[in-house]
């Protein structure tokens, strides 16, 4: 019975452990400055962006928000003379390295926008991550609109 006992709790102190050595990736991972483009009457995109960085390698697999029906991460590529964007599959956050989000760069691009964004109001935003492991994990960020033509600070 005591040894019973014993065991669950020695069970637990690792899991414990493990849980405190590890952490959780998307408590570890740092997201500065999240701001979007406010968008103006009948516009049904625009685009948000961030600073991240990591202290462990992690993958942003998807985003999500609830004032877009499609959110996905682009990334800009020169084409000859214009610059085009598409999406990029899976975003690689290699650990300790800042990755900017930032206006003619690699962006998230909100699509079928429900709602305008107006400056001064803020969305959240769901990055749905995962580690070397593969374990998938979720963070929600509040998004700051800002005006039209507005860039970082
Ligand atoms: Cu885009």
């Amino acid at each position: 019975m005591m040894t019973r006992f014993r065991n669950v709790a020695v069970t637990l102190l690792g899991w414990i452990v493990l849980a405190a050595a590890t952490g959780t990736p998307e408590a570890a991972l740092e997201v500065h400055d999240a701001w979007a483009r406010a968008s103006v009457p009948g516009q049904t995109a625009s685009g948000a962006f961030m600073e991240l960085k990591s202290p462990v390698g992690l993958e942003l697999t998807a985003v999500r928000t609830p004032v877009a029906a499609v959110a996905e991460v682009h990334e800009m590529v020169q084409n000859g003379d214009r610059m085009s964007m598409h999406a990029v599959g899976k975003l690689t956050l290699p650990a300790g390295t800042t990755i900017e989000l930032k206006p003619n760069g690699l962006h998230v691009m909100l699509f079928d926008l429900k709602q305008p964004l107006v400056a001064g109001e803020h969305f959240p935003l769901t990055l749905e991550l995962s580690d070397a492991k593969g374990r998938k994990s979720e963070k929600t960020l509040d998004v700051v609109v800002r005006p039209l033509g507005g860039t970082a600070p």
